[in-house]
Order: C-alpha cells, then sequence, then structure tokens
C-alpha cells in the first residue's frame, strides 16, 4: 500500500515545502483564534471557511488536501511540511521510564480535604476581568452535596497526590520508581529538560503543558483499598491567549475508567480555572461491592497489606483492574489539552496483580514486575506511552485541528521520548501500553515476528493470555499489557517495535502494511515503522521467577443479573444540535444517535440515557459507516463485549475480558453489557477519536435512583471563575429515564 499521507516527504521540492508552511500557518491562525474563543465555528462556516458540515473548505493556501499549485499531477494535495529533525537520529535516546508521583500523608495537604468542594473565597485575577475585590472560590469543584465526595467518611483518604498543571519546565526531581541500571543508564540526579529528545529544541512553557510542568509524564501508584486524594491545581496561565497556539486553560481530569463517583470523573462541564485547585477521590473499590463478596470473605479480592499478605476488600475480585491512565476532558478541548501534555499513567495493584513475582500464596498471579517491594515493583513492569506528535519549523509542538476527520502527527514518541532505545535483560517483561494519541491507532508487533503474549485489554486482566505475533488494532485510550520474553535473544542483540497500521487521515486506519514494507519505510505515512528499540544487555542478576498463569481473571459471572433494559447508540456524522445553551453545548459534524433518534452533536445538559441504580443493561454501538473507525468510551464501569455485528463469535480472544474502549470498526457494530452500582452522578459515554469528540461526538447520561442527595434528573453545572453554578438540563431524551 502506498497511499497519500497529509505530510509531505522530507525531500518535497522548497517549493512545495514554502507552500505548505504558509497554509500550515493560515490554518494556525484559525485554530488560535478559535482557542481564544475569539471566533467561533459558525463564524468560520459564515466566512466560507469551513463547510456546513463542518470540514475546512477546499481553498488552496489553507486546506493541506487542496491540490498544490506545484504539484506535477493534478490531484496531489498541498500536505502538511514535516516536522524538522534538526539532525536528529532515531534510537539516539535512552526511553526515560514514567516519573513516579510521590505519595504523601494526607495531612500534608493544606487545606485538608472535605467532603463537599472547599468553597473559601480568594480575590479573582484582574486577568479574569471581573471588577476589583470579586471573589471565587479556591476549589473549583462544583459545590453542595451532589458533588460531595460520596462515601468520603467510608472510604476516608490515605494517601495523597498533589499535581500542578503548568507549563514546561525542567525537572529536578525525576523519580523512574528503579535503578538506573533498570532505566538504560539515564542518571536520575541529572535534570530533565521538557524536549522530545536532548539535541531536538526545549519546549516552551506556552506549547507543553503537563502535570507539573516537566517530563517524563507522570505515573500515580494505587493499590485497591487505599482511597488516594489527587489534589490537582490549575497553574495555567489566566490570560487564555498565552497558550501557545492551542489548548485550553481550563481543565477537568478524567482517572479513565475509575470506578469512582461522578464528582471524581472529570466531567466534561465540571472544569476548573487557574489559580483554582480540585480535589478528586479515588476510593479504589470493586464493582459490585454492595452485592457480591459484601463480607470480604474472599482473599482474591484484596489488597497487598506491605507485609507479604492480604487486605481483604468486598466486591467482586472478577472486577479487579490493573493498567489505567488520567487525562484531561474539558469540553471540546480535551483533543489539545491531552496533545499539550496533559495525560499520566495509573498503575493499581491488588491480591491478583500484586507487582511482586516471588510472593506465592496461591492468589498473586507472579506477573513479571521485581520483588524489592511488597508491591508495586517495576524492574520488570514498564509503563509504555505511544503518542504522534507534530512540530514547527522552530521544534515547538504544533496542533492543527484540520481537517475534522481527526490529527495526525508526524513523529513517533514513546513516553514523550522520539524514537528511543531501552536496555533490557534477557527474562521476562510486562509492558503497559497506552495509546495517548490525539486520533492514531496502532498496529505493532516485534521486528522479527516473534511471539509476544496479550495479558490484558484496556484496565483488565485478560481470562487468558493470548500469544500474538502482531497486535490487533489499538485504537485512543485502549491499553495492551504485553509480556515479552527476551531470554531467547543473545546478549549484544537488537529487536524494534513496529508499527504497520498506515493513515491517509484521521478517520481512522487505511491498512496494515507487511512488517517487511513497515521496516523498510515503504509507506507514505511517516508514522508507520520502527518506533522503539529493545537493546539486550545483560543476563537478569536473579533468575526470572516471574509467570504468566494459563488463568488470570474470569469474567463475572452475569448469568443471574437480569438485564433491566437494552439502548443503541449510532456514532456517525451529519449530527444536528437541537439546543443553543451558550456554555453546554458545541457543533461539528460529529454525533450520536439514541435509541432510533437523530443524531445529535454533544450538550453537557441534554441527558441522553438515565440507567437505573443497581441493574444491567445491554448497549449496542453502531458505526453508521463511512469507512471510519471510532474508539468510543463509556466511562464509570468496565463491560464485556458480547457480540461484534451481531455474533458472539465475533469477538476474538483478546476482547474476551472487561473493557471500556470500544473499537467499533468500520460499519460495524459491538454489544457489550455493563452494570450501573456502588456510586451516582453524571458521567459520559464519547469517540476517544479526540477530534471527533470535540467536535461533537459525546454524550452525558446519568445514574437514575442513586438516592440522597441525587436528583431526578440531575442539575447541569456551569462553571465561572466566581464559583459554580447550576442550571435545569438542556434536554431530556424521551427514552433516557425509560
Ligand atoms: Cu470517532
Amino acid at each position: 500500500m502506498s497511499g497519500r499521507s497529509v505530510y509531505l516527504p522530507a525531500n518535497a521540492s522548497r517549493a512545495r515545502l514554502k507552500e505548505a508552511e504558509e497554509a500550515r500557518n493560515n490554518r494556525a491562525e484559525i485554530v488560535k483564534a478559535l482557542s481564544w474563543g475569539q471566533i467561533s465555528r459558525r463564524d468560520l462556516i459564515k466566512w466560507g471557511l469551513f463547510t456546513s458540515a463542518g470540514l475546512l473548505a477546499p481553498i488552496r493556501g489553507l486546506n493541506p488536501f487542496v491540490a498544490s499549485a506545484y504539484a506535477d499531477d493534478d490531484g496531489i494535495p498541498t500536505g502538511a511540511p514535516p516536522s524538522p529533525l534538526f539532525g536528529v537520529q532515531p534510537f539516539s535516546q535512552p526511553m526515560p521510564r514514567f516519573d513516579v508521583l510521590p505519595r504523601n500523608p494526607v495531612s500534608s495537604l493544606n487545606p485538608a480535604p472535605m467532603a463537599q468542594s472547599n468553597q473559601t473565597q480568594q480575590a479573582l485575577d484582574p486577568g479574569f476581568g471581573f471588577p476589583a475585590g470579586t471573589t471565587g472560590p479556591i476549589e473549583g469543584r462544583p459545590p453542595g452535596t451532589i458533588w460531595a465526595h460520596q462515601q468520603f467518611s467510608a472510604f476516608p483518604p490515605q494517601v495523597a497526590i498533589e499535581v500542578t498543571q503548568l507549563g514546561a519546565t525542567i525537572n529536578t526531581t525525576y523519580n523512574p520508581g528503579v535503578a538506573s541500571s533498570l532505566n538504560s543508564g539515564i542518571d536520575p540526579t541529572a535534570s530533565v529538560h521538557p524536549t522530545f529528545h536532548a539535541s531536538l529544541p526545549d519546549q516552551g512553557p506556552l506549547a507543553l503543558w503537563t502535570f507539573n510542568g516537566t517530563l517524563p509524564p507522570k505515573l500515580m501508584i494505587g493499590r485497591y483499598g487505599e482511597a488516594i486524594l489527587f489534589r490537582h491545581h490549575n497553574g495555567l496561565p489566566v490570560d487564555v491567549s498565552q497558550n501557545g497556539g492551542f489548548g485550553r486553560h481550563t481543565i477537568s481530569t478524567h482517572e479513565h475508567n475509575g470506578h469512582h463517583g461522578a464528582e471524581n470523573d472529570g466531567f466534561t462541564g465540571a472544569y476548573f480555572f487557574p489559580k483554582q485547585f480540585y480535589d478528586y477521590h479515588y476510593p479504589i473499590v470493586l464493582a459490585g461491592r454492595n452485592t457480591v463478596n459484601t463480607g470480604a470473605s474472599d482473599p482474591h479480592a484484596g489488597s497487598p497489606n506491605g507485609s507479604g499478605g492480604i487486605t481483604n476488600i468486598a466486591g467482586d475480585w472478577h472486577e479487579t483492574m490493573s493498567t489505567h491512565w488520567f487525562h484531561d476532558h474539558m469540553f471540546s478541548f480535551t483533543s489539545q489539552n491531552v496533545y499539550k501534555g496533559n495525560a499520566g499513567m495509573f498503575n493499581i495493584y491488588s491480591a491478583l496483580d500484586r507487582g511482586n513475582e516471588s510472593v506465592t500464596d496461591g492468589i498473586n498471579l507472579c506477573l513479571p514486575s521485581g520483588t524489592a517491594n511488597d508491591f508495586g515493583n517495576l524492574d520488570y513492569d514498564v509503563n509504555l506511552m505511544l503518542a504522534d506528535k507534530a512540530w514547527d519549523s522552530n521544534g515547538q509542538l504544533f496542533f492543527d485541528i484540520f481537517n475534522f476527520d481527526g490529527f495526525l502527527g508526524d513523529q513517533m514518541t514513546v513516553n514523550l521520548a522520539y524514537k528511543p532505545f531501552f536496555e533490557v535483560e534477557r527474562r521476562k517483561y510486562r509492558f503497559r501500553i497506552l495509546n495517548a494519541s490525539v486520533s492514531r491507532f496502532f498496529q505493532y508487533g516485534l521486528s522479527d515476528g516473534s511471539t509476544i503474549i496479550q495479558i490484558a485489554n484496556d484496565g483488565n486482566l485478560l481470562p487468558a493470555p493470548v500469544p500474538q505475533t502482531i497486535s490487533d488494532q489499538q485504537g485512543i485510550a485502549e491499553r495492551y499489557d504485553w509480556v515479552i520474553d527476551f531470554s531467547r535473544y543473545s546478549v549484544g542483540t537488537k529487536v524494534w517495535l513496529v508499527n504497520v497500521l498506515a493513515h491517509e487521515d484521521g478517520r481512522g486506519p487505511a491498512g496494515a502494511v507487511s512488517m517487511a514494507q513497515a521496516i523498510a519505510g515503504n509507506s507514505s505515512d511517516p508514522g508507520v515503522g520502527k518506533f522503539l528499540e529493545f537493546r539486550i544487555v545483560r543476563d537478569p542478576a536473579k533468575t526470572d521467577i516471574s509467570q504468566v498463569p494459563s488463568t488470570l481473571i474470569p469474567n463475572p459471572d452475569l448469568s443471574a443479573i437480569p438485564v433491566a433494559r437494552q439502548r443503541t447508540f449510532v456514532f456517525g456524522d451529519s449530527a444536528d444540535q437541537t439546543t443553543n445553551d451558550p456554555v453546554t453545548t458545541f457543533f461539528g459534524p460529529w454525533g450520536i444517535g439514541t435509541n432510533g433518534g437523530d443524531k445529535l452533536d454533544a450538550d453537557f445538559g441534554r441527558i441522553s440515557a438515565a440507567p437505573k441504580f443497581g441493574t444491567r443493561e445491554i448497549w449496542t454501538l453502531v458505526n453508521d459507516g463511512g469507512g471510519w473507525d471510532h474508539p468510543v468510551h463509556i466511562h464509570f464501569e468496565e463491560g464485556q463485549i458480547l457480540a461484534r455485528n451481531g455474533s458472539a463469535r465475533n469477538v476474538p480472544p483478546w476482547e474476551k475480558g472487561r473493557k471500556d474502549v470500544y473499537r467499533l470498526r468500520p460499519d460495524g457494530s459491538v454489544t457489550i453489557t455493563m452494570q450501573f452500582r456502588d456510586f451516582g452522578g453524571m458521567f459520559m459515554e464519547h469517540c476517544h477519536n479526540t477530534v471527533h469528540e470535540d467536535n461533537a461526538m459525546l454524550l452525558r447520561w446519568e445514574i437514575n435512583g442513586a438516592g440522597t442527595p441525587f436528583l431526578n434528573p440531575l442539575p447541569t453545572p456551569i462553571a465561572t471563575p466566581k464559583g459554580v453554578t447550576f442550571e435545569a438540563p438542556d434536554d431530556i431524551l424521551p427514552s433516557a429515564f425509560k
């Protein structure tokens, strides 16, 4: 497959590159004006810059898909200029491991966390534009009982993790959680610059916005039964235009697939402002704790106790989760903010998945990890965050929202490092691999075609491990946990992770090339090819005692749980907006049709579904066609895929566990079952191609009947620097509460 690509090859003519650079600069002006709120998408349509479908108009000098003035033959698009590499070669830098966030005592938090939002007033920064003397609350969480931390006294926080969203700065406190010998020789005492490679320019504080402003990306460590209070400060500029051309300074942080109360879910409309904080309370409980194993008698449902044993907890151990991530969910700005650096990972440890391969108690699965600590050893348990990026002629991160099919970068990064290498020992490793792209899907394998073992899909260990030589397609936000046994290689060998999946645009993958073609660089898509080099450097000092048991975590038994109702959601384009609330509605080509209704653009004031608390439902997610794919994420509780295209036989072995992102596939459908239990509030369902999500393929659903203090329907939060107010829902779909 050759195909086209939005990116020009580096050897394109100087005239074409100049033309493309000018077109990109023109587009950047529009992105900037949109991100500052100076213009709206409606303005762009009025001016003829966007079509009424919300797509960039086919104007030469603006649209990368319009034929170039310099092309030899008609129809070759202008393209985008490639990101300059400043002479940097692939695989010339070590891959940094994630930076482990400190776990502090809760007493370190000042002020102390509270069940309800802390509405202590502070003077507002004059930059917000209010009259002098105007005040607003220090915490951006909506006030009152509905947004209070649910079961706060039952699950008091035991660990505090405190972070600040900041522009790029130098990291002087990098903690990889392992010795330098297990981190490709990186000196942990050396300061880490905010750059994708030591020989590329540092990112400026307006280009890159990360947790604590630093690289590498952050890793949160938690365990079941130990509640975390995640205090997130917003240290971004008050002036909305100080954003390097993209990104919004208001943020809302989603703990992806956390089974927590809605007040901690990073609801898209519950965003907070610079100089505020938001307290997220993660109880880390097993789903079903109020109905299954309520007496906490089964040690499979448990948590490492710090000294080799297990603390039993209530709930269904078949719902135990392992690999999460957290990221921004700001309404209509998620793609820009996540791309700008608002993404981290979260490893959750349990009796089953201890992060210690030496505890042989018949419960622990002894997966590759290490032995020094009671739980959470990272020696042989490695987080990998895959993301495609682009940068401008100055090397500064660049984002282009055109077209609305999706954004593709032309440079691959792992843990936000450009094509790095990673040194490994001759033994088994676990890799927790996250697709943190905006719109790009991946499909990857080892360059020598040898076998890896998939042990988890999204947050959940599979019922049984699945050997593979190439992964399934991995949509945005999906996580695949792999075990690779490097003992089959001799010291001095190199082997690469290779992406074989090509895109022509952001609507979904165009198709896979062969491994040989991908390695040879025979694809017009610069995202295809080798992206991570493993260097086998030595024998392990200790014998590898880790295991990959033939049974991991079987699915929960749902046979006795009645199906309360079924719902259908259709994901497609040509959606309409039926409301005009200036804060809660957005519009764009993408939308979701519910239970046979019209496809609608996002309005976080609209309630599209309201399943009853404590019930189980079956939802069918349908792709409306058009050759695109949508990785659909449903918040709150993991589901099981019952069927693809109507048949259970179409569900591959690696999707037979629990999941939280469901790739619909072109023209495909996915039937899933979910339960709605333990907590109440409002949640979301959306495409995780975040450009689709932002334009405007997202809906709100809420749990009906969760008891006091929840109302039916729930009021919609409206965030302002002066505090959050509430309004009645704009719209309630007729089938929502039925
Ligand atoms: Cu989509």
